[in-house]
C-alpha cells in the first residue's frame, strides 16, 4: 500500500508522527523535531530518501516504495543511550523472526555486530542513533532504521551484500503493517531502555560472537560484547582488545 497520511494516522495513532513523500533523510526532520521539544516515541516516516544516511558519511539507499524508512525519537538517559542502537536491531530482529514463525521455509535471522539486521547472511536493515546534545547535558537521541523490503539491489555495490525480506522470505508483506509491528517492538524495548534484560536479548541474536573478525586494523575472534557495546576481540597474542565502533569484516 501507498504511504500517506491518512493510512499512516491509523496505523501509527495516538503517536505523534510526520510523514514525507520525499526527504533527504528521517533522521534529518527528527533531529530538527526533537530540537523543537518533540515527545518521547515521535515518528518521522519517509516514502523516499535523497540522501539516507549510514554511519561514517556512508549513504544509505532508499527508492520509493520499496522500504521502511523512519526514525524514532527517544529521550534516553545517559547510561541508557548506547542500548538505542541495540534496540532498534532487536526489535527488527524479532520482527523478521515472528514473520516465519510456522511457516516451512527456515531462514536465518542474526544481528551482525554493532548495527546490521541480517537474513540468510545478507544485510537487510541498517540502524543509524544521532544523539542530541545541550553542552554536555543530552537532551535526547533518534533512532533511524531502514528496512529492504522489496528494494531492488542491481548496484554492483550491493547485489552481493544486501537482501531485502520480500525476496528472503518468499511473500509479499504491507509496509505500513510491517511498520505498525515494528514500532510495538521499539516501544516494547524502549520501556526497557538500559535494562540487562535488553543488553543480553540482543547479545544472544549477534551472529558475529565466535567469528574470526576485522575490525579497522584489529584481526581477532571476537569474544563478547560489553554492556556499553563495545565488541571484545582476542587477537592473535591472545591480548583481547575493546572496540567501540567500526565494520566487521
Ligand atoms: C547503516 O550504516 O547501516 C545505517 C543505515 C540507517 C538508515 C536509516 S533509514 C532511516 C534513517 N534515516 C537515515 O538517513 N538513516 C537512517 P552503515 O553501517 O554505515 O552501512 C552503510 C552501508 O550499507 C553503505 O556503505 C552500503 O555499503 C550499504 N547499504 C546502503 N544502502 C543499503 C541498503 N538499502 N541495504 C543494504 N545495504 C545498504
Amino acid at each position: 500500500m501507498i504511504m500517506n497520511h491518512y493510512n499512516l494516522q491509523t496505523a501509527l495513532a495516538p503517536r505523534p508522527f510526520r510523514y514525507y513523500p520525499r526527504i533527504t533523510s528521517t533522521n534529518d526532520a527528527a533531529l530538527e523535531w526533537l530540537r523543537e521539544g518533540a515527545k518521547d516515541g515521535s515518528v518521522v516516516v519517509a516514502e523516499e530518501q535523497t540522501e539516507g544516511r549510514g554511519r561514517l558519511g556512508r549513504k544509505w539507499y532508499t527508492p520509493p516504495g520499496v522500504a521502511l524508512a523512519f526514525s524514532v525519537i527517544l529521550r534516553p538517559s545517559l547510561d541508557a543511550l548506547p542500548q538505542v542502537t541495540m534496540l532498534g536491531g532487536l526489535a527488527v530482529y524479532e520482527l523478521l523472526e515472528a514473520l516465519n514463525e510456522g511457516r516451512g521455509e527456515p531462514h536465518r535471522v542474526g544481528i551482525k555486530w554493532v548495527n546490521d539486521v541480517l537474513l540468510n547472511g545478507k544485510k537487510v536493515c541498517g540502524v543509524l542513533t544521532e544523539a542530541v546534545w545541550e553542552g554536555d547535558r543530552l537532551l535526547g537521541a533518534v533512532l533511524g532504521i531502514g528496512v529492504n523490503v522489496r528494494v531492488r539491489f542491481e548496484v554492483p555495490e550491493l547485489e552481493h551484500t544486501a537482501t531485502n525480506v520480500e525476496t528472503a522470505l518468499g511473500r509479499t508483506f504491507d509496509r505500513i503493517d510491517l511498520l505498525r509491528d515494528l514500532l510495538a517492538r521499539i516501544e516494547h524495548w524502549a520501556l526497557r531502555l538500559g535494562s540487562a534484560e535488553l543488553f543480553t536479548t540482543w547479545r544472544a541474536h549477534l551472529v558475529t560472537l565466535g567469528q574470526p573478525v576485522t575490525v579497522g586494523s584489529i584481526s581477532g575472534i571476537a569474544l563478547d560484547v560489553d554492556p556499553d557495546g563495545a565488541l571484545r576481540v582476542q587477537t592473535a597474542d591472545g591480548a583481547v582488545q575493546r572496540v567501540m565502533a567500526g565494520d566487521v569484516a
